[in-house]
């Protein structure tokens, strides 16, 4: 398996998140990913590769141009404004307020083009996010020309980033502009399956009316878990999408039992809906130790994972999402990949 990596990720460093009511380094760090290096380096997986360059155009397939160009300059504007620290959104709209208004002020445009505070902008962040998105594409030009599967090692992670909005540590949704790439390269169904601990809330919304891709998601229940708004059971898609999105909601506390169930479920749906490609939005968030999350799956789990995902049969690009037990995140994603080949 080819493995897709950048060391432009380490521009997206030493960024902060709210958390229980204080401003704390963010959980989304540079050492997941050289972990997970680690790990896979460990193990006879095949080869790492740098992704190529593909430009803004498949981004923009996915992406509203305007949030394109905020998140190309959102750090300049930050510092002309005289700031130096990390750039954090703050201020949000209320249900009533205008929403055809991009602001002037840079704050105004954080709050414009967020949902919560958990997307931090620092100088080189706009550069790793462009190789992550270079990352996914990569492993879609390797699958597009024959290759069975491949693993896209983005960061930061991005099911979490709709059409217009970041959230959650996600910029652009590295999954879906791989799904759009897919189609527009001639596949004519891609199913997204995402097992990150949390709601792919973005991931949902971009395909929510289409049903050229068939969207599973298993995460916390949102009645719980962030993202709190989205990702319920009864959201199956609408008008020509009805359908083709499946949510798992699974109550804090959930392990391999439970949570395999539902892989198996949305397993069913994928077969069912007989994709050209699969895309695995691949959390290990959902691991026992996780700081941040609160389902009880093991490592060793993540080896049946890989492998009912590879009893799908079907041509699968990894892209690589959440996980914060940074000593386990290593082994997990192996494990996952490992259990994929092995079968
Ligand atoms: O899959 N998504 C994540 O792992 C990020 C979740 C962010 C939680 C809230 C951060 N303030
Ligand atoms: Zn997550």
């Amino acid at each position: 398996m080819k493995i897709i990596h950048s060391p432009r990720h380490l521009g997206h460093s030493g960024h902060v998140e709210l958390m229980n009511g204080q401003v704390v380094p963010a959980f989304e760090k540079p050492e997941r990913v050289a972990m997970i290096l680690n790990a896979i380096g460990e193990r006879p997986f095949g080869t790492l590769i740098e992704p190529a360059a593909h430009g803004l155009e498949a981004l923009l397939r996915v992406h509203d141009a305007a949030y394109v160009r905020f998140l190309a300059s959102a750090w300049q504007l930050w510092l002309v404004d005289g700031r130096d620290v990390p750039a954090l959104p703050s201020f949000w709209r209320a249900p009533g307020m205008r929403t055809d208004i991009e602001p002037e002020s840079i704050d105004g445009k954080l709050g414009h083009f967020s949902f919560d505070a958990g997307c931090c902008i620092v100088a080189g962040t706009w550069d790793a996010v462009q190789a992550g998105a270079d990352i996914a594409l990569t492993g879609v030009d390797l699958i597009a020309g024959g290759g069975k599967s491949a693993f896209a090692l983005c960061r930061p992670p991005g099911h979490h980033a709709h059409a217009a909005t970041m959230g959650g540590y996600c910029f652009i949704n590295n999954a879906a502009v791989a799904a759009q790439s897919f189609l527009d390269r001639g596949a004519s169904r891609v199913a997204i399956l995402d097992v990150d601990y949390h709601h792919g809330n973005g991931t949902q919304a971009i395909f929510y009316d289409r049903p050229d891709v068939l969207v599973c998601n298993i995460h916390a229940d949102p009645l719980q878990e962030f993202p709190y708004f989205l990702g319920y059971a009864d959201e199956t898609g609408s008008g020509a999408g009805e359908g083709f999105n499946a949510n798992f909601p699974l109550r804090w506390g959930t392990d391999y039992a439970g949570w395999g169930a539902a892989l198996d479920a949305a397993c069913a749906r994928v077969a069912d809906y007989g994709p050209d490609v699969v895309i695995v939005s691949l959390g290990v968030d959902t691991y026992k130790d996780d700081p941040i999350s609160q389902f009880k799956l093991d490592s060793p789990d993540y080896l049946k994972i890989g492998a009912r995902i590879a009893a799908l049969e079907k041509p699968t690009l990894f892209v690589m999402e959440g996980g914060y037990a940074v000593e386990a995140i290593g082994i997990n994603v192996a494990n996952t990949l490992e259990g994929y080949l092995q079968r």
